[in-house]
């Protein structure tokens, strides 16, 4: 009697053992009628977009892509906001920004020479945490840093991290050595002055 119970037990470990083994090879086939097609993983050591996802920078505002003649340069203002210091407006970061406090603020940028400047741009952080606003701007130049002349009347600009936060002031190209960018508005409601991430002069 044991005898039989015994042989009965064996052929059902032996019979579970086969399922498993049948289990574990139907796997893969199991998988591949699922159209589940496994591939490698590329080579990546950098955040990728997928074509099929649209470039968010395809909407900004386009700049000259010649050098910009403001960044590094020496650079004049009146008082600014905690640590929001001038030397933030051209040091070629747009996570550092310079803030005036309150209005007209004034910025001047001494090129080091004179140049042929026929565009200004102003930036922010594109970032969106940065919401849209509108700055009134207006932009002055000079060959001495005495006498300057308007190149550009104030004008009401929308800055929109949709369209990279920054805008460009084209103007019929002067000789000057010192840029004056003149700020007299700014409806954001988290300051009470001009903001700018970096100011940008070009040829
Ligand atoms: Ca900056």
């Amino acid at each position: 009697m044991h005898q039989k119970i015994n042989i009965a037990m064996a052929i059902v470990i032996a019979l579970s053992a086969v399922m498993s083994l049948i289990a574990f090879f139907m796997k893969p086939a199991a998988a591949a009628d699922d159209g589940v097609i496994t591939v490698p993983a590329p080579e990546q050591t950098k955040a990728q977009r997928p074509p099929c996802f649209p470039d968010p920078e395809a909407n900004y505002v386009k700049l000259p892509e010649t050098e910009n003649l403001a960044e590094g340069k020496p650079v004049a203002s009146g008082e600014y906001t905690d640590v929001y210091a001038e030397s933030n407006v051209n040091d070629g970061k747009t996570d550092t920004y310079w803030e005036s406090k309150g209005f007209p603020a004034e910025m001047t940028i001494d090129l080091g020479a004179q140049h042929k400047v026929s565009t200004v741009a102003v930036r922010l952080n594109p970032s969106a945490i940065w919401e849209a606003r509108t700055q009134e701007i207006a932009v002055l130049g000079s060959p001495d840093g005495e006498n300057f002349s308007e190149l550009s009347a104030a004008n009401r600009y929308g800055f929109d991290p949709n369209t990279g936060n920054r805008i460009r002031i084209d103007f019929e190209a002067a000789d000057v050595r010192f840029v004056k960018v003149v700020f007299t508005m700014n409806s954001s409601a988290r300051t009470g002055g001009a903001q700018a991430a970096e100011i940008e002069v070009y040829e």
